[in-house]
């Protein structure tokens, strides 16, 4: 069997293998994919400057790169096996094997797997070693005259267009009993055909058993409360509808998506509960129902991802509806000496927030809606925490189920060991939404607009300058509050050439941005927006 044959068997076997898993996680849940769990548990081990190398270069794409890498390693593997196989079919077999073990491995680290998360793996491996074996016999028949045909047509003689001429007796070789076989292509490539169809249909299948359908239903089916506590009306004002500006409120479809998860956790509201425990001095378990059945506040909140760049777009504004959080921890009997709220998420993602943010009267929210509709599957469904003022990563748990009342100096969040400042106030910003960099003006009288935030105290001003000049004022749009971002507006008379213009903020207590440059991590970037632009 030359070694092509070989590695294309590999090919479908692991193909084979796959399919038969994804059918099966489609059963036992997404998050068993083997490549997901692998790639999952890739994300929780991956060292933290690898991964902001990750986020800085792929962007909202890092998940799909992680996951095809996966898969283009797994292919590699799998043709290798499938050469090495053709010396001996356990080489392959072992190969297999060991894949399983570090699947399954992969799986039970995950909080969000049981124990039977490892069956796609198992019978994944378990297809996939047949499929080999299979293909691996089936590609050789007993060959009389086998050894003829080997003396005669070896390798080394047979030139390329011989060798695709329909079944091409390669050396003999000797299988088990000793009887000589010759490689078969045609058995071995509808055997293949036979694996595609099988590897195919079986992930086809398994993606629509695993897919969102059951909790789109649910989520279709939630009656939103109405607010016991409504926001105001959103000021006509804060608006300003210049082309190139980011909207007052961010369409949900529009709105950034940061978290761990490789496939979007799926969590039916019948099932849903959270558990408050810890320092409380009376423990609960809320349902879906019972929070609904809880008076509900409506609050526009502006969300930032400490990630995000100076001038970059992990930021966005909603119009949110939820339980106070302090509402139920006051319930719950919150103790005075914790200081810290460990919440989890369904997928095992933690996130300490300040005791103290959280019960200080802001609009620190269990959210159910976003923008008048239940939270989107990606943005936590059914339950996600909102505080205004804190990152997200400090703050924001989509898919929340616990919370535990501890201590700073006694528990540590996800991405505190990571390299992440424990606590993660959110640093005033400003952005310049248009021009954009790059951009060619005409030379006359342009607009220059973006949005600022210092959420929780809010903006007093924003100051544009350009090329270094002069700081002016901008004009400042109306905000129903200090937890959004304010839209910004000034007028530029732009004259011919290159110009770079830049962009600082005032929040409401005085302090304007520091001019001082800084990454995002450990604690949120610093420093001006700026943006340059050819005016012909
Ligand atoms: N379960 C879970 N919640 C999470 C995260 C996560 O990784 N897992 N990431 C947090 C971070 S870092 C941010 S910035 C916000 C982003 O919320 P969004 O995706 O709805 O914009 O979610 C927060 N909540
Ligand atoms: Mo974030």
């Amino acid at each position: 069997m030359p070694a092509w044959a070989g590695a294309l068997a590999g090919l479908v076997a692991g193909g084979v293998a796959l399919g038969v898993a994804q059918l099966a996680a489609g059963v036992v849940g997404p998050q068993t994919f083997p490549v997901v769990a692998v790639g999952d548990a890739t994300v929780d081990l991956t060292p933290a400057p690898v991964k902001d190398f990750a986020i800085r270069t792929f962007g909202e794409h890092d998940k799909a790169v992680l996951v095809g890498g996966v898969l283009v390693v797994l292919a590699g593997v799998a043709a290798l096996l499938g050469v090495l196989s053709r010396r001996r079919l356990a080489y392959g077999l072992a190969g297999m094997a060991a894949f399983g073990v570090v699947g399954v491995l992969a799986v039970l680290t995950r909080p969000d797997t049981g124990l039977a998360g490892v069956l796609p793996t198992v019978t994944g491996v378990a297809a996939g070693a047949c499929a080999l074996s299979w293909l691996v016999r089936r590609a050789t028949r007993p060959g009389e005259g086998a050894v003829e045909a080997s003396v005669v047509r070896s390798p080394a003689r047979v030139s390329g267009g011989e060798r695709d001429a329909g079944a091409v007796e390669w050396p003999a070789v000797m299988r088990g009993g000793g009887e000589p076989v010759v490689f078969d292509r045609r058995r071995l490539l509808t055997g293949v055909a036979g694996g595609v169809v099988v590897a195919g249909a079986a992930t086809v299948l398994g993606r629509q058993l695993g897919g969102r359908q059951a909790v789109d239903a649910a989520r279709l089916g939630v009656t939103l409360p109405k607010p016991a506590a409504p926001a105001m009306p959103i000021p006509a004002g804060a608006d300003l509808r210049i082309g190139g500006l980011s909207p007052f409120i961010t369409p949900n479809r529009d709105f950034y998506r940061v978290d761990t998860a490789l496939v979007v956790p799926q969590v039916d509201p019948r099932d849903w509960t959270l558990r408050i425990h810890g320092m409380v001095d009376r423990p609960v378990e809320l349902t879906f129902d019972d929070l609904l059945r809880m008076p509900l506040t409506e609050a526009d909140v502006t969300l930032t991802c400490v990630s995000n760049e100076v001038g970059g777009n992990l930021v966005g504004n909603a119009r949110w509806l939820g339980v106070r959080m302090a509402d139920v921890l006051r319930q719950a009997g919150l103790r005075a000496d914790a200081d810290m709220l460990l919440s989890t998420s369904t997928d095992g993602f933690t996130c300490g927030t300040p005791a103290d943010v959280v019960m200080d009267g802001r609009d620190a929210l269990f959210a159910v809606a976003m923008n008048g509709e239940p939270l989107p599957l990606d943005h936590g469904f059914p339950v996600r925490q909102v505080v205004p003022g804190l990152y997200g990563y400090v703050s924001a748990t989509k898919w929340v189920v616990d919370i535990k009342a501890t201590r700073f100096d006694q528990d540590q969040a996800y991405w505190t060991p990571r390299g992440w400042a424990e606590r993660g106030p959110i640093k005033t910003q400003s952005r310049i939404d248009v021009p954009k960099p790059g951009a060619s003006l005409r030379a006359g009288d342009t607009t220059v607009a973006g949005v600022a935030w210092a959420q929780h105290t809010g903006v007093d001003a924003v100051e544009v300058r350009v090329d270094g000049g002069q700081w002016r004022q901008a004009r400042l749009a109306e905000v129903p509050g200090p937890d959004t971002w304010r839209q910004w507006s000034i007028d530029w008379a732009a004259t011919p050439g290159s110009h770079t213009i830049e962009v600082r903020a005032t929040d409401a207590s005085g302090r304007t941005q520091t001019d001082q440059a800084a990454p995002p991590a450990p604690d949120g970037a610093t420093g001006w927006h700026s943006v340059t632009v050819e005016v012909g």
